[in-house]
């Protein structure tokens, strides 16, 4: 603490820099830097004071303490006067012993002055030549050669000479030749403990000022900064064998041949190649070797379009024919939707020749939201490690691969470095290669960012970032190497900055003189990578010219031989562009048979009474009072055979847990559940972390339960969680939003991922999002998941009645992209989420959750509506009189959610329970048109009317209203004529076909219509023939590829078939949905609590009349 305190008003002082190290300080900016200086000398104190007397960081500390033991001895601690009295070094309390290459000073002849006991000027000199060695650690990078068109440097302040790393210090040529002592914070000197200072200086320069800049003295830790300058400074680092040269130049002709490849066969194909950073393709190559050599077995990467077709040719060693077919346009042989062939993701098994063991790769399939996958990709890793219980992250590793611009634009990667080291997230390290281009589509890094370097965002997390010469092949390898074994050694992250360029425009149809007029005339006269390198390569003997021609020869020739065979492709298949294989899951299974969602009760009774019990030794366990009173009440519940919502959710999560699949539950604050209902982990509350998971212990052969508080980010956590669902069907993995509204922070892993994962990249995902949701007073935010959104992103056509037939609530899940539901029992939460895993396919589910209702007195189901036989309501029907008088029910009030209650109650206080009926919808999509017909044929005389909280144009009304309408006309007499009269707006229409009208009462007659996606129903041609689809399996439809313009019947006014717009189209016998609830809306505000009040109320007084 007394060393601490002195070290912060040393450096605040200003004699601390004036003696000594003004050097460091740039003008402009000292007094800043005195500041930062300051600040980080109190906070890493610690390390700091771990380090061998006079040691670079600790270097001014210690002239101080000399200047104040020469004014006054008594000033400082008694370990420093002793060692300032003694004539040799003395290791002062809590410092590191002595290091091999350490040596007392006096054990030197400094200068020609022999002396047991060395002057103050010896000193002195000696901690500048300390000072001079940690400068170019810390500032090295900063005036390295990293840029191989030479025009950008860092926008760093301060001259970018080598002389400003020592310029204002006072040695002279005189001094060259002068031996110095070498800190044991140095490894220049390999096996010497002293070197002249020109030889200090020339090794200094050429390990952190040449190809490879290092950023990493921010670290705080002194090994690991140790660790980085050994593997930089030790002499001969940079020194590589005839083979492993060759071996870089094989690499690199191939990165070169398959970009120049595919730029002479394929010229006017946009393919984002990597030329100008072709170094890249080793770099990985490097990183995987070196990993695989040091354990890994499974390597997951992300990246955006820029060099990733010659990634998954030339790192992922993806067929050359499949990666070429993709250029052909070639009709899919199967489901999935041609996303673009730079997004799509692949996984391989092989063998590792360098390394000879096997490995499997896999890259991501990515949106073109730059960054957006970063997350995905850390959840797949963690997954995968999880399930192959490699805890260190020894056998599975990320690797992210970012652009410039968007490693530096993009939030995300933050978020997603904020993952790195929490218990629960941790991928145990991930290696970031950016493919810096010192370009962004057409904007320069001066106008796209306000760091030096696109890298900074790493420092966040301590992470080393190495910068290098994408020109110098040798460098780059070298830093693979360190980074690989940065990331086996400490698992953690690291950043690896290719500085090269793009030689061409952003595509390569793009023209990027237009903006970059004076770099592009240096790129053209820049000789690529690979000549470069060839040149120096003969130059030194290490292979003929002949060699280099004849390597680049044969690789020509593979791609040629793969060409033709790409050329025989009659279709593509989008199975071979599989991320994450679910191998075993599909097959031999029942595609349309769901596995029952009800237990037995005696394993409801087991699971209640585990989730309600205290700690096994729980007299040591000290619990929350208000926490027994909640344990309690639920032991309670369990006696009376009820379950609430927590119960609920916990009798879902525990007979799946009983049934081997794996559990995880993550979110802000979702331990304890935002609105303090769940209580998973219990806190002693006297022992730190100590803590007690009952779900964790239901069973002794159970799966693991993982429930994790998450960082405070919804775009990075749920781009991890729906990572984590891809890698396994067999698990039940859940994110929670704190509030339903803030997932729309999250919206690009909703748009990109979650809703259209399956239909682009043919990946299925079974995540669950919870969504609490519900109007209830609390303001414009907290109260609003935004339904309408999930609903609009739905397939579900709402014009189209599939085939009733005892399939159909499965063959509809089939179909769907998504399931959105709201749920208003516990019971019915808990099938839903068992049925995810019951399902013999995966499908997202968003689910709108409670608030009030989670202590809600009639939100609880018995226990009945749980155990076997029971199953999921799409619909929950009314139960009371009204069905039991069903032909005199003057009204059907249709619903979802918690507004069912406020509506009951409103019904009991009017006593119309007799009169009308309330219907909950449960699963809004796909929307049950075969309930709400069966619903709507019961309460034959009835007025129907949706009720909902939501404002007009939100919630599930405009999504439920023309499904309403389609369900009802398939259950009243309704001809094809009398149809056409009841297109209130139908003013041009221009066919006399009426073929594509169903018929009302045979749905099945025009299944083959109807079964046909809708582009296709309205673009078919009057005779009734059709246009030619794409279609899949899937429901997919590819219009862009299949448009028969011939065919294209041109009324938009009037779609053909069963589409119609909302609102206009009626029955026969004038039935018809009506609305009744809050008008619309700019936002989900409800004013006040009172006014909030007074609406809802407004809603219970119109729905609940007759
Ligand atoms: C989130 C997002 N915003 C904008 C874009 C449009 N866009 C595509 S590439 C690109 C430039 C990317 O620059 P950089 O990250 O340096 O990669 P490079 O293309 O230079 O390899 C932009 C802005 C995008 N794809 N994603
Ligand atoms: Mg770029």
């Amino acid at each position: 603490m007394h060393r601490a305190h002195t070290a912060f008003s040393l450096a605040l002082s200003p004699m601390a820099h004036k003696n000594f190290a003004t050097w460091l300080l740039s003008s402009n900016s000292s007094q800043k830097l005195i500041k930062a200086t300051a600040a980080a000398a109190v906070r890493t104190y610690n390390s700091a004071a771990a380090e061998p007397f006079a040691n670079g960081s600790t270097a001014s500390y210690v002239e101080e303490m000399y200047n104040a033991w020469l004014r006054d001895p008594s000033s400082v601690h008694t370990s420093w006067d002793a060692y300032f009295r003694s004539n040799s070094y003395v290791s002062p309390p809590n410092l590191a012993p002595v290091q091999a290459n350490t040596l007392p000073l006096s054990a030197f002849n400094l200068g020609g002055a022999v002396s047991a006991a060395p002057d103050s000027k010896t000193i002195d000199d000696h901690l500048a030549v300390q000072a001079i060695i940690r400068s170019y650690q810390i500032r090295g990078h900063n005036i390295a050669h990293l840029d191989p068109l030479e025009i950008n440097t860092p926008d760093l302040p301060g001259n970018t000479s080598t002389k400003s790393i020592y310029a204002n210090f006072s040695f002279g040529e005189q001094d060259m030749e002068r031996q110095f002592k070498l800190p044991s914070t140095t490894f220049i000197g390999g096996d010497e403990a002293s070197l002249p200072l020109k030889e200090i200086l020339n090794r200094l320069e050429n390990v952190y000022c040449n190809k490879i800049g290092v950023e990493f003295m921010f670290i705080n830790s002194l090994e690991q900064c140790n660790w980085i300058r050994k593997r930089f400074e030790t002499p001969g680092v940079l020194n590589f064998t005839p083979e492993e040269k060759r071996l870089i130049l094989a690499r690199l002709t191939r990165a070169t041949g398959f970009e120049a490849f595919l730029a002479k066969k394929y010229s006017s194909e946009k393919r984002f190649g990597l030329e100008g950073c072709e170094i890249m393709i080793p770099a990985l190559k490097e990183i995987i070797d070196v990993s695989t050599e040091l354990g890994v077995e499974s390597v997951i990467m992300g990246m955006p379009h820029r060099g990733r077709l010659n990634t998954l040719a030339n790192v992922c060693r993806k067929p050359l024919n499949q990666i070429f077919t993709q250029f052909a346009g070639l009709e899919a042989a199967d489901d999935g939707s041609g996303d673009v062939k730079y997004h799509l993701g692949t996984y391989i098994e092989r063998l590792n020749r360098v390394t000879n063991k096997n490995i499997r790769l896999a890259v991501v399939a990515n949106p073109s939201h730059l960054e957006a996958v970063d997350p995905v990709v850390q959840g797949k890793t963690r997954a995968e490690q999880f399930y192959r219980g490699d805890q260190e992250g020894k056998k599975v590793m990320s690797i992210l691969i970012h652009g410039d611009a968007a490693f530096c634009g993009q939030g995300v990667v933050y978020e997603t470095m904020h993952l790195s080291d929490l218990p629960d997230y941790t991928t145990h390290g991930t290696i970031h290669v950016v493919a810096n281009n010192q370009i962004g589509f057409t904007t320069d890094p001066r106008f796209s960012r306000s760091s030096p370097y696109c890298t900074d965002v790493a420092r966040v997390v301590n992470a080393p970032i190495f910068h290098v010469n994408a020109d110098d092949p040798e460098a780059v390898m070298h830093v693979c190497k360190v980074a690989a074994e940065w990331r086996a050694t400490f698992h953690k992250d690291c950043v690896i900055d290719l500085v090269g360029y793009r030689r061409n425009g952003h595509n390569e149809i793009d023209e990027p003189m237009f903006t970059q007029p004076l770099m592009y005339q240096k790129i053209r006269k820049h000789k690529n990578c690979l000549d470069l390198y060839a040149d120096k390569l003969i130059a030194e003997g290490t292979v003929t010219g002949e060699e280099v021609k004849s390597v680049a020869a044969k690789y020509e020739n593979i791609c040629e031989e793969a060409f033709a065979l790409a050329k025989t492709e009659t279709h593509v298949k989008y199975k071979d562009w599989l991320d994450s294989p679910w191998s075993g899951f599909f097959e031999g299974k029942d595609p349309l048979k769901v596995a029952p969602t009800g237990v037995k009760e005696e394993t409801l009774i087991h699971i209640g009474n585990r989730f309600s019990s205290p700690p096994p030794n729980a007299a040591e366990f000290v619990i929350h009072k208000g926490l027994m009173r909640v344990l309690a009440a639920r032991k309670a519940m369990v006696d009376e055979k009820v379950a609430d919502w927590a119960l609920g959710e916990a009798m879902a999560f525990g007979s799946l847990l009983k049934e081997g699949i794996h559990v995880r539950l993550s979110g802000q604050d979702v331990e304890r559940g935002t609105f303090s209902h769940r209580h998973h982990v219990l806190h002693h509350q006297l022992v730190d972390k100590a803590t007690y998971n009952s779900l964790q212990h239901m069973y002794p052969d159970q799966a693991p339960y993982s429930v994790s508080n998450s960082s405070l980010s919804e775009y990075a956590v749920l781009g991890f969680e729906h990572g984590y669902s891809m890698t396994n069907p067999n698990a039940l993995v859940l994110w929670e939003a704190q509030f339903g509204d803030f997932s729309n922070t999250a919206q690009a892993i909703i748009d990109q991922f979650i809703s259209s994962g399956q239909s682009k990249w043919v990946r299925q995902s079974g995540l669950v999002m919870l969504l609490p949701h519900g109007m209830e007073g609390m303001g414009p935010e907290h109260s609003s998941c935004r339904l309408e959104r999930f609903l609009q992103m739905s397939s579900d056509d709402p014009d189209y009645f599939p085939p009733e037939s005892d399939e159909f609530a499965i063959r509809q899940l089939h179909d769907i992209n998504w399931i959105v539901a709201n749920c208003t029992t516990p019971a019915n939460y808990y099938h839903i989420l068992r049925r995810q895993i019951a399902l013999p396919f995966r499908k997202p589910l968003i689910l709108c959750t409670p608030k009030s209702l989670l202590r809600h007195p009639e939100a609880k189901s018995p226990f009945s509506e749980m155990s076997e036989g029971s199953e999921f309501l799409r619909i929950i029907p009314d139960r009371g009189p009204a069905a039991d008088n069903a032909s005199n029910v003057k009204k059907v009030v249709f619903c979802t959610g918690r507004v069912y209650y406020d509506l009951t109650k409103a019904r009991t206080e009017k006593q119309l329970e007799k009169d009308i009926a309330i219907v909950r919808v449960e699963q809004v999509s796909p929307f049950p048109f075969d309930l709400v017909k069966e619903q709507a044929n019961l309460y034959k005389n009835a007025e129907l009317v949706w009720a909902q909280e939501e404002h007009k144009n939100q919630g599930c009304w405009t999504y439920v209203q023309p499904r309403f309408l389609t369900a009802l006309n398939h259950s009243r007499d309704i001809s094809q004529s009398d149809e056409q009269s009841t297109f209130s707006n139908t003013t041009t229409t221009t066919t006399t076909d009426n073929t594509n009208h169903e018929s009302d009462t045979d749905s099945d007659s025009n299944s083959d219509k109807k079964s046909k996606p809708w582009l296709s129903r309205m673009f078919a041609s009057d005779k009734g023939d059709t246009v030619a689809t794409a279609t899949s399996a899937t429901g997919e439809f590819n219009a862009a590829k299949h448009f028969d313009l011939k065919n294209v019947r041109h009324d938009f006014n009037r779609p053909a078939g069963d589409a119609a717009a909302p609102g206009v189209r009626k029955t026969k016998t004038g039935r018809k949905i009506s609305y009744t609830g809050r008008a619309c809306g700019a936002s989900t505000a409800t004013g006040s609590k009172a006014q909030h009040i007074r609406e809802l109320n407004a809603l219970l007084n119109d729905a609940i009349s007759t």
